[in-house]
């Protein structure tokens, strides 16, 4: 995007001094809101959330250092949408992991300030999807509100006359003081279906511990799950809404030296908490239907 791109988009979207588009990293735009303290930045590939601070001043999300920002390019950490598919789209596994819409440049459709919130909505634009199938067929819209709590969500339509089946994912990235001091209580009991063992599914007998590498989807999760920091006190309340699953994500410590854009010592302090829709579990949106993901994160310190 050009400068003059940028100067049109602040033309038409900017709200005073509460949200403004510039160019962030590598020249590619990203858009800061703010809500009083609360900060929020989002780069417009991806509609990718890449910092949230509230009002406490601690920074939410975790964003790796080693990220590579350039076009087409997934960024590590924040929160990448994963869309229209989450992990590999069996019926074509060659396709991109988590699906195209986190290396999509999503545009503009309204934002707004009031004594509530700072809030846009964004979109991709269903003629632009790289594969024919996907054409005109799914629109993705992703709403933020940034007020004492962050609030988002992705809604997708069926566009055509048939079903649709998709699958998805708000694949949030926790920053965290250390893996060893987390706690995340509503987990136990749960059933999950461990990645790291072809999904054989498993029983969160006791609280779960992080001192491995953690990949799994667990099944039917409550609506609100809580993220206790011991480390520095801090508790992250995460309600989430439209979601079969919740992932749980922590490469470890040899998956995340291996990926070149995951600063080697990363997996210590993050952990990612996904509303999800995966695997068999994805959903069949009638034409015409909307299906709303999203997700509230309350921070208390
Ligand atoms: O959500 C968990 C997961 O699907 C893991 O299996 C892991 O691969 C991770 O997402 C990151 O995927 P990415 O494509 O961003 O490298």
């Amino acid at each position: 995007m050009t400068s003059a791109d940028i100067t049109a988009l602040n033309a038409d979207f900017a709200r005073d001094s509460r949200l403004k588009f510039s160019a962030g990293k590598a020249g590619m735009t990203k858009v800061d809101l703010t809500f009083h303290e609360a900060k929020l930045e989002l780069y417009l590939q991806g509609a990718h959330i890449t910092r949230y601070r509230p009002i406490t001043g601690v920074e939410v999300l975790w964003m790796s250092d080693s990220a590579v920002y350039q076009p087409a390019q997934a960024l590590r950490g924040g929160i990448p949408l994963c869309w229209p598919w989450f992990g590999v789209d069996t019926e074509h596994p060659d396709r991109p992991q988590h699906g195209y819409a986190r290396t999509s440049d999503f545009s503009v459709v309204s934002t707004l300030t009031d004594d509530q919130a700072t809030s846009i909505i964004l979109a991709l634009d269903p003629t632009l999807a790289p594969y024919s199938a996907w054409q005109n067929r799914a629109r993705l819209e992703f709403e933020i509100r940034l007020s004492d709590t962050l609030w988002m969500e992705m809604r997708s339509h069926n566009l055509s006359s048939s079903p649709l089946i998709l699958s998805n994912a708000l694949h949030s990235y926790f920053t965290i003081s250390s893996r060893s001091l987390v706690a995340i209580p509503a987990l136990t009991r749960l059933t999950y279906l461990d990645k790291l063992q072809n999904y054989l599914p498993h029983q969160q007998v006791s609280a779960i511990t992080l001192d491995s590498e953690v990949d799994r989807v667990y099944q039917a999760p409550p609506a609100t799950i809580d993220l206790l920091d011991s480390g520095n006190g801090i508790h992250t309340s995460i309600r989430s809404w439209g979601n079969n699953n919740l992932v749980i994500w922590n490469p470890g410590e040899q998956k995340a030296q291996a990926m070149t854009d995951f600063d080697d010592d990363g997996f210590e302090r993050m952990i990612c908490i996904e509303p999800a829709n995966a695997l068999q579990q994805g959903i069949t949106l009638q034409p015409g239907a909307c299906h709303r993901l999203g997700q509230l994160i309350k921070t208390d310190a």
